[in-house]
């Protein structure tokens, strides 16, 4: 045994004498944290000068924002605790959007954030805001250490509410309460099961499922989180009902499954937006049914008004909150999907009586959506025609073709916010949980790529790829220096048009082409950066090198090398994000007329 790992297995059992840096790192082990991102700074180094001999890892960054998301892309691809930690002050407000990017993908990341000392507080001093305000709205739960002696008591909490609530939660600590000398005991982690939901919501979830003539499932990040695909599996085996994966969880249900119909919402999957239109009852498996994820899509109002909706979510708080819902079901999904597979063993389903009909439906939907995908080379509006016809770049659809085709099997890939990313949640297929990061409800540009890293700490053997358009390349490339340091190979798929494309996509529809701030003019090369940088870098220009590129990219990963690969597209765009959220504009001063509507 070396000297870590002796270490790290004399658990400290009892009640003793310690500082609170032990208590702090000790509460750590007690909860299997291996691995702590952040950027070193005097309020913690008291701690910090612990970890090594805890046997815990510290990820040192570039930005705090960086490590917020690492410790996001941990926590959501391994289910246990993301952490990161930071300097009073301004590496605390760093944390700020990775914090809210990881509350709304219902991610458990513990944010470590020391305090301006208790004796100086309220003074102005150095390095010194109001930490607790800060992430109020965007913690599950907030510990702030109001004295010494409470470290342990106080850490160990924030670590159970983060996976009691699945979602961040801060543990504030003033930096002079690091020292001195405490009595105490670290607490053991509170394991909480959760359960299947109410008795008579399982009833009337069941009798509603025994009757309906066209189930439908939608399956969503709980189902990953509660590991219950397999039970997901079963129960629509049992019903012979279509799958659809609720938004950006492509992840939640195998693809290759012949019940799978892929996901709603922005660029997903027309089959399923089609199939959903027709149940009568909807099987919401582990979603809170978010707003975004079912907006009409494709000029497709697809969400059936009509049906009844089953809720399953652990949160009780989401239960008919977007929709309107039939039955709510406050649990587990991996559980209510057990209760009712054996509520249903039984019955008689009537949907059983015209199986044979559901099953070509789904069979031919999915068939149409795969051939209009495979003709749908490049988008077909006015203006990406024309700017595509002054360019010899690839077409983004093209190139996102041939990218999932070279993805391997147990890929983990990570998208961002930006116009291809979204149109990427088309093409994107996994057979496995826990693979797909994108950026969630949040939907902060620069999300993917720390989040990737991240990913890669907690899954060093699964390959690990980030999907990040160029603007959101340019607010988070700096995490490369990490990726090199810290021996994370990662590889980065860069799609160069030359814009902040999804931005651009509205003034186009909406502004009549008057762009002001969308062009990204006098790019670096982002390959040539890449190199700069310790990493590998290559601009990809043929579409038959992409599949090749990114074969040899996964294999570089094996070697520890990161690879940046620069795709140059053309500046076309897909559907935007926001129609429903836009208006042609109206103006009333004179000096503005030219920019009125003319529509
Ligand atoms: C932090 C942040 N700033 C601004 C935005 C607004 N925004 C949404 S998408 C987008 C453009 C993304 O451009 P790029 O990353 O180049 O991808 P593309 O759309 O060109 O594919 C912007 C600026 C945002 N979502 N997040
Ligand atoms: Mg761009």
């Amino acid at each position: 045994m070396n000297t870590m790992t002796e270490a790290r297995s004399l658990a400290v059992v009892g009640r003793q004498k310690m500082t609170p840096s032990e208590a702090f790192v000790e509460t750590l082990v007690a909860h299997g944290v291996k691995d702590v991102f952040g950027i070193v700074g005097s309020a913690y180094m008291d701690a910090l000068d612990l970890f090594p001999l805890a046997g815990i890892r510290f990820i040192s960054v570039a930005h705090e924002q960086g490590a917020g998301h690492m410790a996001d892309g941990y926590a959501r691809v391994s289910g246990r605790h993301g952490v990161c930690i930071a300097q009073n002050g301004p590496g605390v407000t760093n944390f700020v959007t990775s914090t809210a990017a990881a509350y709304w993908a219902h991610s458990p990341v513990v944010v470590v954030t020391p305090e301006t000392g208790s004796m100086s507080l309220g003074l102005g001093g150095f390095q010194e805001t109001e930490q607790l305000p800060l992430f109020s709205k965007i913690t599950r739960y907030q510990a702030h250490v109001n004295n010494p002696a409470r470290m342990a008591e106080l850490t160990a909490r924030a670590f159970d509410r983060a996976l009691l609530e699945m979602g961040p939660t801060q543990v504030n600590i003033p930096r002079d309460f690091f020292y001195g000398d405490i009595e105490c005991e670290i607490p053991r982690p509170v394991a909480i099961e959760r359960g299947a939901g109410g008795e008579q919501a399982l009833t009337d979830a069941a009798t509603l499922l025994a009757e309906s003539r066209f189930p439908v499932i939608v399956c969503g990040g709980g189902t990953i989180m509660a590991e219950g695909q397999g039970e997901a599996i079963r129960l629509a085996e049992l019903l012979q009902a279509p799958v659809c994966s609720s938004y950006l969880h492509n992840d939640s249900f195998p693809a290759g499954h012949a019940l799978a119909c892929g996901p709603l919402g922005y660029h997903g999957s027309k089959a399923a937006m089609r199939l959903i239109a027709r149940a009568d009852v909807v099987l919401a498996l582990g979603t809170r049914l978010g707003p975004f994820g079912t907006l009409p899509q494709y000029e497709l109002d697809y969400w059936p008004n009509d049906a009844k909706i089953i809720q399953v979510d652990a949160d009780a708080k989401v239960l008919g909150l977007v929709r309107p819902i039939a039955v709510g079901l406050c649990g587990d999904a991996k559980a209510a999907a057990q209760a009712l597979l054996a509520r249903l063993a039984s019955r008689t389903l009537a949907c059983h009586a015209n199986l044979s009909e559901r099953l070509a439906a789904v069979k031919a939907e999915k068939a149409a959506w795969e051939a209009e995908l495979e003709g749908w080379t490049h988008e077909t509006d006015a203006w990406s025609v024309g700017a595509a016809s002054n360019s010899s770049a690839m077409h983004p659809r093209q190139v996102l073709r041939e990218l999932s085709r070279a993805l391997p099997p147990a890929a983990m890939v990570s998208t961002d916010i930006g116009n291809i990313c979204s149109v990427a949640n088309s093409y994107l297929r996994f057979e496995q949980p826990r693979s797909m990061f994108a950026a969630m409800s949040f939907g902060n540009c620069g999300y993917a790529f720390p989040t990737i890293v991240g990913a890669r700490a907690a899954a060093p053997e699964r390959p690990a790829i980030a999907y990040v358009g160029d603007g959101a390349w340019g607010m988070s490339f700096g995490e490369l220096q990490t990726c090199v340091r810290e021996q994370l190979p990662v590889t980065v798929v860069v799609f160069n048009n030359g814009q902040w494309g999804a931005e651009k996509k509205n003034h186009v529809d909406f502004y009549g082409e008057r762009f002001v701030g969308v062009n990204l003019d006098h790019q670096p090369s982002w390959a040539a950066v890449a190199t700069a940088m310790g990493a590998e870098g290559r601009r990809i220009e043929q579409l038959s090198a992409v599949g090749p590129a990114l074969r040899s990219a996964i294999d570089a990963q094996r070697e520890g090398r990161t690879t940046v690969l620069e795709m140059m597209v053309t500046p076309e765009l897909g559907d935007p994000f926001r129609r429903d959220a836009l208006a042609l504009p109206r103006r009333h001063l004179a000096k503005y007329q030219s920019t009125a509507s003319r529509r």
